[in-house]
């Protein structure tokens, strides 16, 4: 049955959508998910343990209620549902990821699971048989455990294991995969997991490791981009990004708030998307004159060389954006707690983060609701990364409420969707489409199944895991089929 609330909306809505409120006939809507979080077959077949299998089952205490994503969703074997989920919704494209141990086992390209292939194989040509774009995260956080035996992302050898998989993903989905996002979140894969041990592989190190990782994920990207610009590009012409996962901040001191934009955005999008390439400026700077005074002979952020910069740069056919936070920048008082990046503060530059009173808080970990947000960032896009075609690759709400009737996220949406068109329509930036997460309920990394994210509700105690519409999934399929939002009085309470 649906929530009252939906059907009062859904009857109005036909009626009162607005005209102004369209979207653009070429901007495209989908939702998101990623293996880990929702396959479960950790050791189905073939697949060998990746990070997250033994960063969960070795840290039960660090994780929510000691889960893990043994099973998830199940989608590995429900995976015929999702498609059929995603084709309730009317989206246009559904966001996957690959999980690599169960495409090569071994974690290196000379063997290839026959199980691994046939299952994003069904996935893929499943989606396209419904109308359905598969977009495909190549590393969504699941290095192969043997790679982490080796220092995993601090170790400089990464960028041409993960190079030699998406060679491998590319070669076998080419022919119809044509979005393609090499990372995702950088940041989070670098910040979250060295700054806060909270995430795979468990390893806290905020003065070295993370900077290791930062320029190794980079280097990454920009082999796996580069490798199908050369080799797949001129007969498939697809496209490949990263999903960067980009944090809004105001402060008064302008200079400051500069720096802060530095080292949390720009250290992943300046050597990517600026003619100069290599790191943001003032934070390079920052960064070598502190280590000097730390007593270190050179700066703890690793130099690029000039191959490298060059390498990197201009490795994006677009930009791709996660995003969930925004805070306020101050400095921290003298002797004041900071806690760890992302979810604290930031302590390397003696940043204190916060949260205005006028906004929202999400219940999972930092998230804000503050959606002239991502109105903001669209524009500080083009600005710094220049005039691109810009794919929001995630954003949602999540919150440790279970049920059905999530006007809350109904709101949300709407509100987030509402600025994105403002920024098309107002300010002329070009973004091309929208993802919401999450397609369902999942395992949310440390928050385990405590917080969900889910256009649908999936009920984590039956077996059979069932998959329940919530009001936010039928406000979102109306949104699609209009094409267009309603006013904001008929979302709001
Ligand atoms: C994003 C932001 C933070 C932590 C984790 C993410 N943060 O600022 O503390 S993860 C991101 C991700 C996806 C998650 C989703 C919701 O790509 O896997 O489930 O956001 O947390």
């Amino acid at each position: 049955m649906l929530p009252q609330r939906t059907v009062v909306l859904s009857i109005l809505s036909t009626v009162a959508w607005s005209f102004e409120m369209k979207f653009p006939p070429s901007f495209k809507f989908g939702a998101a998910s990623s293996s880990y979080q929702i396959e479960g077959g950790w050791n189905a077949s073939d697949k060998t343990p990746n990070i997250w299998d033994k960063f969960t089952h070795d840290n039960p205490n660090i994780i929510k209620n000691g889960d893990n994503g043994d099973v998830a969703c199940d989608s590995y074997n429900l995976w015929e549902r999702d498609i059929e989920m995603a084709s309730e919704l009317g989206l246009q494209f559904y966001r996957f990821s690959i999980s690599w141990t169960r495409l090569l086992p071994n974690g290196y390209p000379n063997c290839v699971s026959e199980n691994g292939i046939r299952y994003y194989d069904n996935l893929i040509n499943g989606l396209l048989e419904k109308g359905i774009e598969p977009i495909v995260t190549i590393y969504h956080w699941e290095l192969p455990q043997r790679f982490q035996d080796l220092g995993g992302w601090t170790n400089s050898l990464v960028s041409d294991w993960l190079a030699d998989y998406a060679r491998v993903v590319f070669s076998l989905y080419s022919d119809r995969v044509k979005t393609w996002i090499t990372v995702n979140e950088p940041s989070i894969l670098c910040d979250f997991a060295y700054n806060t041990g909270l995430m795979a592989p468990g390893i806290t190190d905020p003065e070295h490791a993370v900077y290791l990782c930062t320029k190794n994920t980079l280097i990454a990207h920009a082999k796996a981009w580069r490798i199908y610009d050369r080799e797949f590009k001129p007969r498939f012409h697809g496209r490949v990004s990263v999903s960067h996962h980009i944090v809004w901040f105001e402060g008064k001191d302008e200079e400051l708030t500069e720096l802060v934009h530095e080292y949390s955005n720009a250290r992943f999008t300046h050597p990517i998307y600026t003619e100069v390439g290599g790191w943001p400026r003032m934070f390079e700077k920052y960064m070598a004159e502190k280590s000097r005074n730390q007593g270190y002979t050179k700066s703890r952020l690793p130099e690029f060389t000039e191959e490298e910069i060059e390498l990197c740069k201009g490795t994006y056919d677009f930009f791709g954006l996660n995003f969930y936070v925004a805070r306020l920048v101050r400095l921290a008082k003298p002797g004041e707690q900071l806690g760890p990046f992302p979810i604290g503060d930031i302590p390397e530059l003696d940043v204190k983060l916060e949260v205005s009173p006028d906004w929202g808080q999400t219940k999972s970990l930092i998230r804000s609701v503050y959606p002239e947000s991502i109105r903001h960032m669209l524009n500080w896009i083009k600005e710094n990364c220049g005039d691109v075609d810009i794919l929001v690759t995630e954003n949602g709400y999540g919150t440790s409420t279970t049920g059905l009737d999530d006007h809350f996220r109904v709101q949300y949406y709407r509100d987030y969707m509402e600025q994105v068109l403002l920024a098309i329509k107002e300010d002329g930036v070009n973004v091309i489409g929208y993802t919401a997460w999450t397609l369902m309920d999942n395992f949310e990394w440390s928050e385990g199944y405590t917080v969900k994210y889910g256009l649908y509700e999936v009920n984590f105690t039956s077996p059979q895991r069932t998959r329940t519409p919530r009001a936010s999934a039928h406000f979102y399929k109306t949104v699609i089929a209009n094409r267009s939002l309603p006013p904001k009085a008929l979302v709001d309470n």
